[in-house]
């Protein structure tokens, strides 16, 4: 419980410092970064909503939320591998679903906030 919750808040400051960051500490924008922003460009770059394609296991799943608890590998330019909880934008996307499907699934990053767009299970 008390682990699943840190991996989940360490997912989450990941995040953070990209989105809401105002004075990010160490970077340098020559500096070559595995920020997803090389093809962004323009202040509003941030809060522009972006996609990551991404495969995991079913974990548990909330259709009253909506959400879905995922064991994910790493999401490139998102966060390592991880098991946590997202969102989903829409609750029908957990229709025949089960605990320990394996899936691939969209993850959109939306300043900083994110949810589950597409599920599709393998
Ligand atoms: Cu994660």
């Amino acid at each position: 419980m008390t682990r699943k919750l840190l991996l989940m808040l360490s997912c989450l400051a990941l995040l953070c410092l990209p989105a809401c960051g105002g004075n990010p500490p160490t970077h340098g924008n020559s500096t070559a970064s595995p920020s997803p922003s090389t093809a962004a460009s323009g202040p509003d770059a941030a809060v522009a909503p972006r996609s990551y394609p991404a495969v995991g296991t079913v974990k548990a799943l909330n259709p009253k939320a909506p959400s879905i608890e995922i064991e994910h590998g790493d999401i490139e330019g998102l966060m390592p591998g991880m098991q946590m909880e997202f969102d989903v934008s829409d609750a029908a996307l957990l229709n025949g679903l089960q605990v320990n499907d394996q899936i691939d699934f969209t993850v959109e990053d939306r300043a900083g906030i994110m949810r589950v767009t597409a599920i599709k299970k393998k």
